[in-house]
């Protein structure tokens, strides 16, 4: 077995010490922040909190480079030259905040580069994702294999740590698929979309609750597809390819499944720049090389 890479680890540490604060956080920050990020996108108080606490956090990490944020429009420089011992950590802090409201499941998601961002998912060393569902887990990709964690609170005093429990120390997608969820409005997604979308509908379950983080963890759990697709006035979709799309690739295509812009795997996509967004796809192998081949007729 692989030793674990200390910068990597250490990462994740920090990362799971946050969660519980964004946690508590989140009741008290329902409301709109009245700034939109770099997607032009409303950002909420709890983005905006959720940001600044892993930026102090990642940024106190020593092997990390620079800190790249969704809320945030260039890279952070943290010390420590990218790419030569340093780590790029690419963070999406609130995954689908617009669930705040509606009291529904959002997450953090981590990818941490080995290169300067923008950059090929190619250059991922690890990736994760932190579920803020009816408990806090998270899910954790790096050459060793992929793991879902319990993150909690080490006890209740004035200044508690945070355990990382491993509660599976070997994800992997199920054989047999059984859950779907497809982002954006059938009206709006591309015909051959669509017909594929139907197949689907009549095979598996729909499982689709508007934050990525929840829904892929239905596919991570269940086996299945989610996709985020190409819309016939957005061709690029919705989804970020440095903050989502890669870090989701790595780890679905880590665990033994397949990720897919339409065409080809996420981690192949060159970027041409920090918030590029890709139409994403990832599950079971035989659904989206389904996909790949509905796409191409
Ligand atoms: P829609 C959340 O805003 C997000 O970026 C992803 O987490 C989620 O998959 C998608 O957007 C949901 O988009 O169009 O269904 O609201």
């Amino acid at each position: 077995m692989t030793d674990p890479d200390p910068i990597v680890e250490a990462v994740f540490d920090a990362v799971a010490a946050t969660a519980p604060e964004i946690r508590d956080a989140l009741p008290g920050r329902r409301v709109e922040s009245g700034t939109e990020n770099p997607s032009g996108e409303t950002v909420l108080a709890g983005d905006m909190y959720a940001d600044e606490l892993l930026a102090e956090a990642l940024g106190a990490v020593d092997g990390v480079g620079s800190f790249v944020s969704e809320e945030r429009p260039e890279a952070v420089d943290v010390g420590g030259a990218v790419g030569e011992g340093a780590y790029a950590v690419a963070i999406d802090p609130l995954d689908g905040s617009s669930n705040l409201r509606s009291n529904n499941a959002m997450g953090t998601v981590v990818g941490i580069y080995d290169a300067p961002l923008p950059a090929s998912g190619r250059t991922l060393v690890a990736a994760g994702y932190v579920l803020y569902g009816p408990i806090t887990t998270m899910v954790v990709a790096d050459e060793r294999g992929v793991r879902e964690e319990v993150v909690e609170r080490d006890g209740d005093g004035d200044d508690p740590g945070v355990t990382r429990s491993v509660v599976d120390d070997d994800l992997t997608l199920p054989d047999q698929p059984t859950v779907y969820g497809f982002g954006g409005r059938v009206p709006d997604w591309p015909d051959a979309f669509r017909e594929y979308a139907r197949e689907i509908e009549n095979e598996l379950k729909l499982r689709y609750g508007g934050a990525m983080v929840g829904d892929v963890n239905q596919v991570v759990t269940y086996g299945g597809v989610f996709a985020y697709p190409a819309l016939v006035d957005a061709p690029d979709g919705k989804l970020r390819l440095s903050f989502e799309a890669n870090p989701i690739a790595y780890i679905v295509e880590s665990m033994g499944g397949a990720s897919s812009d339409g065409s080809g795997s996420i981690l192949d996509v060159e970027p041409d720049g920090l918030h590029d967004r890709v139409p994403l796809h990832v599950g079971n192998e035989e659904l989206v090389d389904r996909l790949e081949s509905a796409l191409d007729e």
